[in-house]
């Protein structure tokens, strides 16, 4: 489920930086919160749904969110249920079931233009509906959208 941004949403005012809150919608408020106090370039992941529970940001990429390197570490793998893209290049992040530098196995992607997705429940990765994306991702790259054979909010 994808939450984007008020302003961009109802009223076009993503321009002149006026963010008006979604009506009711405190899980879309949590989450343009922290898309607005985000970092420039960065993606970032959470422990828990409406981009609650930072768990790690980086503006690069980590093939092994378990190792003990990179922006995600340890506990961080498997643990994601929300993500965030303030990425500025226009590339997607590409996110992965699996670990390595080879890029394989089933994935899905977040494009620049989705802000971010407060709820991964209910995605799958390309590699079939028994793979969840929720509590799933355990590496991540940035890539061209036409890299993607999924988005999350298709
Ligand atoms: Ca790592």
């Amino acid at each position: 489920m994808r939450k984007i941004l008020a302003a961009t949403a109802t009223l076009g005012l993503a321009g002149l930086g006026v963010i008006v809150p979604a009506t009711g919608a405190q899980a879309a408020t949590t989450c343009d919160k922290a898309w607005n106090n985000a970092r420039s370039g960065y993606f970032y992941a959470y422990d828990g749904q409406n981009c609650i529970g930072n768990i790690g940001s980086t503006d690069s990429w980590d093939s092994d969110y378990g190792n003990s390197s990179g922006p995600f570490q340890g506990s961080d793998t498997n643990r994601a249920s929300s993500i965030l893209h303030k990425g500025t290049s226009g590339l997607a992040v590409q996110v992965f079931n699996g670990t390595g530098q080879d890029w394989s196995g089933g994935h899905t992607c977040i494009k620049k233009s989705e802000y971010y997705m407060s709820d991964l429940v209910g995605d799958s990765f390309t590699s079939g509906k028994k793979y969840l994306v929720n509590n799933g991702i355990s590496s991540h790259r940035w890539v061209p959208e036409d890299k993607c054979d999924r988005f999350l909010d298709s």
